[in-house]
């Protein structure tokens, strides 16, 4: 239990959005830390843009610890194709979920963001006090107004009711349980399945979005719920945290390192008429690093694992 010290078997845990990619790593983090006391509702069972269903299932249940990974994420593509869906989905699932929260007596909350709330020209690696100081990245700018207003709920109910909500800003993220949808996934998943898929096919080629150049950090999810599970014990502050694992490379690098890893021997064709995005957002972790916590998983092991996972999981996978 080291590592969630604060919790103890008998304490509730809420997980909203654990069959995503982020709730699903944290469930698996929390369980092999000993904590069983989870809570879990799919979709089906309950509907988080939905307030007073929210607000039903906090007062009958009563959580004493929230991960809020509950989101509508998407990659590049998605973002630029759904502006309504991504902030109002956004907007209602965590504003539905902090308010809940806070009036069922929550002990502490732990809210997601996103490394796209930071202006699109923030001087590199991106602090936190970066938040807020120019204009966002149009692709995604809609999702990135819904995580900022979390952020500032979070920020509100601490200043105003003493609610002990915390806010992590993690970098790109990828592993076990990704969205693998060519249309609506972020990059790395969909670079594993086209490779894949292409040399299954022998296809002489693979269609990369936008010039190449753009770079990214990237996270393996594993990574980011072990920071989780860090900062809910370690961390209570009004102020945002940083996670990222300080390993940025191009588009055009990454590719080269899936195609190597997935045995792809065709060659890339780069489709300049899908947007490149923000040109670079690489996270400054200096504040994790000096509570003590930082990344272990090197983007070739993540990238071979997550592959892994891929085949394993082809039928089940969201694709
Ligand atoms: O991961 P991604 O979709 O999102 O795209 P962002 C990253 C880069 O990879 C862009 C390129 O320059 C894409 O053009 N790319 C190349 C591809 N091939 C592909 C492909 O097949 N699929 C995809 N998806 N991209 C997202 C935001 O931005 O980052 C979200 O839209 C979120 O809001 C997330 O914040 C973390 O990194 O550009």
């Amino acid at each position: 239990m080291s590592a969630c010290s604060r919790l103890t078997s008998s304490s509730s845990i809420y997980v909203a959005g654990h069959r995503g990619l982020v709730g699903s790593a944290i469930c698996r983090a929390l369980t092999q830390a000993g904590c069983t006391n989870l809570l879990t509702r799919s979709r089906a069972e309950l509907d988080l843009t939905d307030q007073a269903a929210v607000r039903g299932f906090f007062t009958e249940a009563r959580p004493e610890f929230v991960f809020l990974a509950a989101a509508k994420v998407g990659g590049i593509h998605a973002n630029n194709s759904s502006p309504a869906d991504f902030i109002r989905d956004n907007l209602l699932i965590q504003t539905n979920i902090i308010d809940a929260a806070w009036r069922s007596g929550v002990k502490k909350l732990l809210f997601l963001g996103s490394s796209c709330i930071y202006p699109k020209f923030a001087p590199q690696p991106m602090k936190e006090e970066h938040l807020l100081s120019g204009t966002l990245e149009p692709t995604n700018e809609w999702y990135a107004v819904a995580k900022i207003a979390g952020i500032k709920l979070c920020q509100a109910y601490r200043q105003q009711h003493g609610f002990d909500a915390i806010s992590l800003m993690p970098t790109n993220l990828y592993g076990p349980h990704d969205n693998f949808d060519l249309h609506s996934s972020h990059v790395l998943s969909a670079l594993i399945r086209k490779f894949h898929e292409a040399k299954l096919n022998q296809l002489p080629e693979v269609e990369i979005w936008g010039s190449g150049t753009p770079k990214r950090e990237f996270l393996h999810v594993d990574d980011l719920a072990s920071a989780c599970l860090f900062l809910m014990d370690k961390y209570s502050g009004g102020e945002i945290i940083n996670v990222g694992s300080g390993q940025e490379v191009t588009i055009a690098e990454l590719a080269a390192l899936v195609k190597e890893i997935v045995g792809f021997r065709g060659g890339l064709r780069y489709n300049t008429a899908m947007p490149d995005g923000t040109p670079r957002k690489l996270l400054d972790v200096t504040k994790l690093t000096a509570l003590g916590w930082q990344s272990k998983i090197s983007l070739r092991d993540g990238i071979a694992a997550t592959y892994q996972w891929f085949l394993d999981h082809e039928q089940q996978a969201r694709l």
